[in-house]
């Protein structure tokens, strides 16, 4: 997840400036690797229909199907081979600026621990089974891939601006929880839902939420919940797309344009919106999860 509780300034005992911890990957237990097959079976049982080709292939390409908790040296291995990326361990939430220049230089800072059994479905703080299983194979396709380091470079340009909470919702609307249109139908690609059991489902089928065409300012206005299933979701047309318009906008002057506009509610409707789906909202209104 890309929203927290506490952010610590200085880096807990034994991490390094960057906030990078060793993995520890010998000390998991057995329970430990358990919940991780546990949670790879479910999901990889209902994503072939259900998620991106991209992150289909990534999948594969890093071998992530085998048993256990992977081992970020060897996962690295093949991450790098295909894009240049590589995944760093660190202890949980890193502060922004420390989240952005790893970005920049192709690291994904991801969780050194898993979930217990009691939080299967929700958790606040991104494990290694959010960050890994459902960042990483999208960071082994090229293209989204260039596009995460051109986000790194431009967070640490927006805080510059004083416009994270901007920028961060374009990471929300897309790296978390985007949906892709493909010739074959609309996908998921966002880790915040190929990681999740129910939001799968949910943003692909329910009736309740909207799905929207993306619009990068349009984005950047609109509000989130971090708590419960979204209410929309934007549709990108292709990660070349993405990539594109965020490689080639000249941000600064969009920072400017959103101090004067209103920002948008969670779940309101613009006229100029182009609308995939129109939601009921019925999810909401029954009160949530
Ligand atoms: N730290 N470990 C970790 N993972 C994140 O997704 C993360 C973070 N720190 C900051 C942050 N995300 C957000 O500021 C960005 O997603 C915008
Ligand atoms: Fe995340």
């Amino acid at each position: 997840m890309a929203d927290f509780q506490h952010v610590y300034e200085t880096p807990p005992d034994g991490a390094n400036a960057d906030w990078t911890v060793s993995q520890n990957w010998d000390a998991f237990s057995a329970d430990e690797h358990a919940m991780w097959d546990l949670l790879f079976a479910r999901q990889s049982e209902m994503l072939p229909e259900r998620a991106a080709d991209a992150f289909m292939r990534g999948l594969d390409v890093l071998k992530l199907s085998r048993p256990g908790i992977p081992d970020y040296r060897e996962l690295n291995a093949r991450l790098l081979a295909a894009t240049g990326w590589e995944v760093v361990a660190v202890p949980g939430l890193v502060p922004d600026d420390i989240f952005f220049d790893h970005l920049a230089n192709r690291r994904f800072p991801a969780g050194n621990f898993i979930r217990r059994p009691d939080q299967l479905d929700y958790l606040q703080e991104p494990d290694v089974f959010h960050d890994v299983f459902g960042h990483v194979p999208m960071l082994a396709d090229p293209v989204f891939a260039d596009f995460m380091v051109a986000y790194g470079k431009g967070g640490l340009r927006s805080l510059e601006y004083g416009a994270l909470d901007h920028l961060a919702r374009l990471y929300w609307y897309t790296v978390e929880f985007g949906l892709i249109q493909q010739p074959d139908g609309l996908r998921i690609y966002g880790a915040g839902i190929v990681s999740s059991f129910a939001e799968s489902v949910f943003a692909l089928d329910d009736s309740s939420p909207n799905r929207i065409e993306f619009d990068l300012m349009r984005v950047m206005r609109t509000e989130y919940r971090i708590d419960d299933f979204q209410q929309n979701y934007f549709v990108i047309p292709s990660l070349e797309q993405l990539r594109h318009v965020t490689v080639n906008t000249d941000f600064a002057p969009l920072y400017r344009s959103l101090e004067k506009l209103p920002d948008i509610a969670v779940a309101d409707i613009l006229t100029n919106d182009v609308i995939l789906t129109r939601g009921t909202q019925a999810y909401v209104q029954g009160a949530g999860r």
